[in-house]
């Protein structure tokens, strides 16, 4: 039988299957060894042709994967499932609104600060008139942000016009910093002649070309693969700008999610992902849709820079973000932001959240 070529050294450096092969070559070539069954081969020839069939080097010998760097033979240390402590959760705010540390001043002015209060006041005011709005049949549906709204414009006030955003349907506020107007809203979810899609989009599925926001859509996590797409695309035109890309923690549960880390990761997109975790795809709690160390730990084992904060802390979100948008765009990677908060309303009109959580609950996010 004629031995299969080497194709790399597997004689100089002998494999583990080739280790295996001399290991039991040398035990043959002792006077009168023959393998049973071989013929006339001898059980030394034999073992030379299974060393070079299954000739591969023995990884501490041959070209390195990226991250192999520590060999160990306990197996003890295998089968792991967490990579050590919990991410720690980055604030700035203690519960009364205290800055915890002079260090994590915000660094905007007062009329910018009033401008972001101001901004998240109007957000609820309009999601309370849209929504009784609905309730009242005139409009079909609805979506509202309650209790989200630090998110918005904690990053949305880090960016700049031409950062180019990509949402999911919660993040209203972050089109209201950007300068969409209570009647571009409305005018969207009533579906007007007024409105950039022409009535042909359903309510909250707001977009818009001047603002840099790209249009809403149903179907869950496609923005994500899009946005490390255009984030390539600002990449090859060198622009100083990057995407952010808004999700929510139920929508990290899709396979778009997981491509579009990886696609970011590799290509080094400047995309910021933003998950919003507010503990809930409608009525799966997070309990229910993951049992990692939330969506953070994803970022890592992309090798994604990742960062985590109290979502429900403006400033946080704002510090968090502003270095977020630094990274991505003058390293031109990838970052991932997990900002813990809480869905304070309904999923949309169409549900009804009394049925799958209790007052208790939502009132101890409710209540300072
Ligand atoms: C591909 C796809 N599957 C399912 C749905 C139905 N759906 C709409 S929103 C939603 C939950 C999303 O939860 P999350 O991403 O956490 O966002 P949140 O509503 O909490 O802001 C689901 C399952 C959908 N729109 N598209
Ligand atoms: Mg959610």
């Amino acid at each position: 039988m004629q031995a299969t070529p080497l194709r790399y050294g597997a004689a100089a450096a002998p494999s583990c299957a080739g280790r295996l092969a001399a290991a039991a070559a040398a035990q043959l070539r002792r006077p009168g060894a023959a393998l049973a069954g071989c013929g006339g081969t001898t059980a030394w020839a034999r073992a030379q042709q299974w060393s070079a069939r299954l000739g591969q080097r023995a990884l501490s010998e041959g070209p390195k994967h990226p991250n192999i760097g520590r060999f160990s033979s306990d197996l003890g240390e295998q089968f792991i499932n967490n990579f050590g402590e919990p991410f720690v959760t980055f604030r700035v705010m203690d519960e009364h609104g205290g800055v915890l540390h002079p260090s994590l001043e915000p660094d905007v002015s007062q009329e910018e600060a009033v401008r972001m209060y101001k901004t998240m006041v109007q957000l609820t005011v309009m999601d309370s008139i849209l929504y009784e709005a609905q309730r009242q049949g005139r409009l079909s549906f609805y979506m509202t942000n309650y209790g989200e709204e630090a998110t918005h414009i904690g990053s949305a006030s880090v960016l700049t016009n031409e950062d180019v955003i990509y949402g999911q349907y919660r993040e209203a506020g972050v089109l209201l910093w950007r300068g969409f107007t209570l009647q571009e809203a409305v005018d969207q979810c009533v579906g007007n002649i007024d409105s950039s899609d022409r009535g042909r989009m359903m309510p909250v599925h707001y977009g818009s070309k001047r603002l840099n926001f790209h249009t809403i859509s149903s179907p869950l996590a496609t923005q994500l693969p899009q946005a490390a797409g255009a984030a390539y695309a600002l990449k090859l035109q060198n622009k100083d700008a990057c995407v952010v890309c808004y999700f929510g923690d139920g929508a990290a549960s899709e396979g778009d999610f997981h491509g579009a880390l990886n696609f970011a990761a590799t290509l080094e997109c400047p995309v910021i992902f933003f998950c919003r975790n507010n503990g809930y795809a409608i009525s799966t709690p997070i309990r229910e849709q993951y049992r990692g160390d939330g969506i953070a730990v994803r970022g890592v084992s992309y090798n994604i820079k990742t960062a985590r904060c109290d979502g429900n802390d403006t400033w946080a979100v704002h510090h968090v973000m502003k270095k977020a948008r630094e990274i991505a765009v003058k390293e031109k990677i990838p970052v991932l932001v997990e900002a813990m908060t809480y869905r304070g309303g309904h999923h949309s009109t169409s549900d009804d959240a009394s049925r799958y959580r209790g007052t208790d609950e939502l009132n101890s996010w409710c209540t300072a």
